[in-house]
């Protein structure tokens, strides 16, 4: 069984993945540059709420907010149903898990800083991180020229 099917792990600025789910074994498409700040974004289309890990880093959870499951389920389309909410109280300052509701996007903002190379990010829920809900991100050199 797979509960997360439409789990999305997707970056901005990259854009929805019309819902094409990605798995372990997929190739690494989460490449930040050593010392740039990111924002990602956590599109959750499935109905459970995913405390999503990341290794290596800390982060500042920014906020939430409802989309159209079916119409980014069906056309690829991010469409907003509600207003942004920002972290509450409790979230505020640095973390390292972030709570992913259903039918929500939530944004924080990350800073990969001091190593290269490659690490995990993942569901913290032992049945969903079993199943593959963990992906690769690679941490690549400030002068790098490889980019996704
Ligand atoms: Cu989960």
């Amino acid at each position: 069984m797979r509960s997360f099917e439409q789990w999305d792990p997707t970056p901005i600025p990259t854009g929805p993945r019309e819902g094409h789910p990605l798995h372990w074994g997929d190739a690494t498409t989460e490449k930040p540059r050593l010392g740039t700040v990111e924002i990602w974004r956590l599109i959750n289309t499935t109905v459970d709420t995913h405390p999503i890990h990341l290794h290596l880093v800390r982060f500042l959870i920014l906020d939430r907010q409802p989309f159209d499951v079916e119409r980014f389920r069906s056309a690829g389309e991010l469409v907003f149903t509600g207003p942004a909410v920002p972290a509450a109280e409790n979230e505020r300052g640095m973390k390292d898990t972030v709570r992913a509701n259903p039918g929500e996007v939530t944004r924080f903002a990350v800073r990969f800083g001091r190593y290269t190379g490659e690490f995990v990010w993942h569901c913290h829920i032992l049945e969903h991180e079993d199943m593959e809900m963990m992906r690769r991100m690679e941490v690549i050199a400030e002068d790098s020229n490889r980019r996704r």
